[in-house]
């Protein structure tokens, strides 16, 4: 309870950061994305990572407010980083189950016109506890924000319980390999596996597919050779500040 009347103050207060972490395409190191990490600045506290206070913001409901903010922050931050000229990439902003209603396509056309961020500019990360919950009114709701040009990302992907037919028909761009599969590569046969076999499954649905929590380069050759798409993790780079993207952004060739 004292965590979730601190985030109350929070939101007032505006104590949140976006941290953002860079997306690269592993056959050719280009950048292609990044993904906006919410952080919460606490006056005593210092920096509070998302784990700490995620979970107490969904059990409250708090999570839809802070969402919000989330969500406007990194389209906001996004177009300024395209006036400055730098390179325009998607940002991918990360949707709690509580969030995922029928609201958050007006959700996301208001942060969208708002800030003048182009649909194609945005990705949205949806676990897959959420694709499975509801499959009717998530298949519309996925297929709206589809229509609307946003791109859609299943996050944490063969951590929950699939349906693979299910898959088959959400209009969803690019499946996230969860880290705790990457983490054992090279060290556990069966990871190594699971990990292949959903790069597989990417591919043989048309979809893109990232590996996460990438920290090392025999993790990335594995990647690489098995056909995986994209990386992202502390071998690129950390979550950076949105001072510290726009640098990167400037100077990554
Ligand atoms: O940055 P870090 O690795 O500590 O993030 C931990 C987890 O917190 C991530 O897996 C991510 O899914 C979640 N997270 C980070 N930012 C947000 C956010 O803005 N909204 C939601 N719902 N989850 C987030
Ligand atoms: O949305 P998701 O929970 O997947 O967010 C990714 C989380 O993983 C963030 O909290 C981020 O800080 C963290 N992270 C990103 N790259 C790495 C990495 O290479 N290794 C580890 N251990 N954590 C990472
Ligand atoms: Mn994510
Ligand atoms: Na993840």
């Amino acid at each position: 309870l004292m965590v979730e009347n601190q985030l109350r103050r929070a939101i007032e207060r505006k104590e949140f950061q976006l941290y953002y972490q860079p997306q690269i395409e592993l056959a050719s190191g280009a950048l292609v994305g990044c993904e906006a990490l919410i952080r919460w600045m606490h006056p005593e506290r210092g920096m509070v990572p998302p784990d700490r206070f995620i979970p107490v913001a969904e059990d409250s409901g708090l999570i839809v407010r802070i969402g919000e903010w989330a969500l406007i922050e990194a389209c906001r931050q996004n177009k300024a980083w395209q006036e400055q000229g730098l390179p325009a990439i998607p940002v991918a902003v990360n949707l709690s189950p509580a969030q995922f209603s029928s609201s958050i396509t007006a959700t996301v056309e208001i942060a969208l016109m708002e800030t003048g961020l182009s649909a194609r500019h945005l990705e949205l990360e949806v676990t897959e506890g959420v694709v499975m919950r509801d499959a009717i009114e998530v298949i519309d709701t996925l297929r709206e924000l589809k229509r609307m040009g946003v791109r859609l990302s299943i996050d944490d992907f063969g951590t929950g319980y699939s349906s693979l037919s299910y898959l088959r028909r959400f209009p969803i761009d690019k499946l996230k390999v969860d880290r705790s599969f990457v983490d054992e590569i090279g060290a556990d046969v069966d990871d190594e596996a699971i990990a292949s076999a959903i790069i597989d499954l990417a591919h043989s649905l048309r979809l893109k597919v990232i590996a996460e929590g990438v920290e090392t380069a025999d993790q990335a050759r594995f990647l690489l050779q098995r056909g995986c798409d994209q990386i992202q993790g502390f071998l690129v780079s950390r979550p950076l500040s949105a001072g510290a993207m726009a640098e990167f952004l400037q100077t990554w060739r």
